[in-house]
């Protein structure tokens, strides 16, 4: 397995997160960006920018922007996919499909990044801890638009994963939102990360401090427990 080289800081910082926050890859390039502010102002830890489609060096501006904002709020910054844009704006890390770059490759491109996996299946799972992932996605568990072609996985995959005791952070993604969000921590996911429920909301700030407020308090309850 190639080794992980990311800093001790930024392997903390991504076992603490908890709440993660993907941009939507469809929106205006200014509603993107007014939805990661409102993530870093609401409480995030970590924010993907996620874009289809936009023009590289749209998406290179964009990120830039993204890298200013999420380095003055102290939350991780992940580019999907696009591992040269990710270097380039100096974020975190790069988050991969299963189609996209194996994570080795992503490794030896980039040392000192985050390298993030998109999971749907346990042996999935394994497989990118192998391969050296510094963590995963997880889903999608419940049926989402966002990602309208890969089929849910439920909660029975959220709670294969936590069972499986993987030693690296996962968060569980698809179809989580406030009303949910319980289920998926009860089933065992240690975080999670939500496009719509942040982004498509009238308020994304409001938004994402009332997950932040949900998470926290799961977690004060199992302190307490
Ligand atoms: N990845 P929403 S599910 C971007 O399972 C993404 O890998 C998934 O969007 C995966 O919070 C997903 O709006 C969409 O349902 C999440």
């Amino acid at each position: 397995m190639p080794a992980t080289n990311i800093d001790t800081e930024k392997q903390r910082r991504l076992r603490r997160v908890r709440l993660y926050v993907v941009s939507d890859a469809s929106a205006p390039v200014a509603r993107a960006l007014a939805c990661v502010a409102a993530a870093c102002d609401g409480g995030a830890d970590a924010v993907q920018l996620r874009r289809k489609g936009d023009a590289g060096l749209t998406d290179y501006r964009l990120a830039e922007r993204c890298r200013e904002l999420t380095a003055a709020a102290g939350v991780l910054l992940i580019v999907n996919d696009r591992i040269d844009i990710a270097m380039a704006c100096a974020a975190d890390g790069v988050h991969l499909g299963q189609d996209d770059l194996p994570v080795a490759v992503a490794r030896r491109l980039w040392p000192e990044g985050i390298v993030g996996r998109s999971t749907h299946s346990v042996e999935q799972a394994i497989a990118a801890l192998g391969d050296g992932a510094d963590y995963l996605g997880v889903g999608p568990v419940f049926v989402t638009p966002t990602k309208p072609k890969t089929p849910a996985v439920g909660l029975e995959l959220v709670s294969a994963v936590a069972t499986a005791g993987l030693p690296i952070p996962w968060v569980a993604i698809g179809g989580i939102d406030r009303d949910n969000l319980s289920t998926v921590l009860e089933a065992g996911a240690p975080a999670v990360a939500v496009v719509r429920a942040v982004c498509a909301a009238d308020d994304p700030r409001a938004a994402a401090r009332e997950l932040r407020r949900l998470v926290d308090a799961r977690r004060s309850a199992e302190v307490m427990a």
